[in-house]
């Protein structure tokens, strides 16, 4: 399982550490391995911080409904508070992939729709697991839009790597 982090105030790395420190604590569950942070400006309105993002890869006997709970309940621990659609926001929890299941709710989309699309969510995932296949999208190592333009820009590039999460 993968799930995506992203946190634009109030201390965005150490929101991000934070919440993964709660996943890892939930029953039967554990975090793997984390992506590390990486910074890119905000989708949606530009008059907000740039986010930190983080992927994390897990291991859970909860249930995809199960673990969104858990994960809207961490948000709201954290003091997660709705200003506007695509806005500032402390700590956003996204569950990316769970093992191959295709889940189409009214709550949860599985996989989640934005990771061919959003940079922020694709690099970190990259980085983690490169082999992971998606249908509609194919083998994450395979896809070079993102990649390309990282590769010509460095730190430059929009979505990019700033360091590992100290945990
Ligand atoms: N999340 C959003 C809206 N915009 N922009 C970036 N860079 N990173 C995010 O995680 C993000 C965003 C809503 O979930
Ligand atoms: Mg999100
Ligand atoms: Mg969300």
């Amino acid at each position: 399982m993968y799930i995506g982090l992203g946190s634009n105030i109030q201390q965005p790395e150490q929101q991000i550490k934070q919440a993964i420190e709660a996943l890892n604590d939930l029953s039967m569950t554990k975090v793997i391995r984390d992506s590390g942070y990486f910074k890119s400006r905000p989708m949606g309105p530009e008059n907000q911080p740039d986010y930190v993002n983080a992927v994390v890869e897990l291991n859970t006997s909860l249930t995809a409904i199960e673990l969104l709970h858990h994960c809207q309940q961490i948000e709201q621990q954290q003091g997660r508070v709705k200003l506007r659609h695509w806005g500032e926001r402390c700590i956003d929890l996204d569950i990316l992939l769970y093992a191959d299941q295709q889940i189409q709710t009214q709550d949860l989309t599985i996989p989640h729709p934005g990771i061919a699309l959003r940079d922020f969510v694709f690099m970190p995932l990259l980085k983690l697991n490169p082999d992971i296949k998606i249908s509609g999208v194919g083998r994450l190592g395979d896809v070079t839009q993102f990649q390309e333009k990282s590769a010509a820009a460095g730190t430059d590039y929009n979505c990019h790597f700033t360091g590992d999460i100290d945990r």
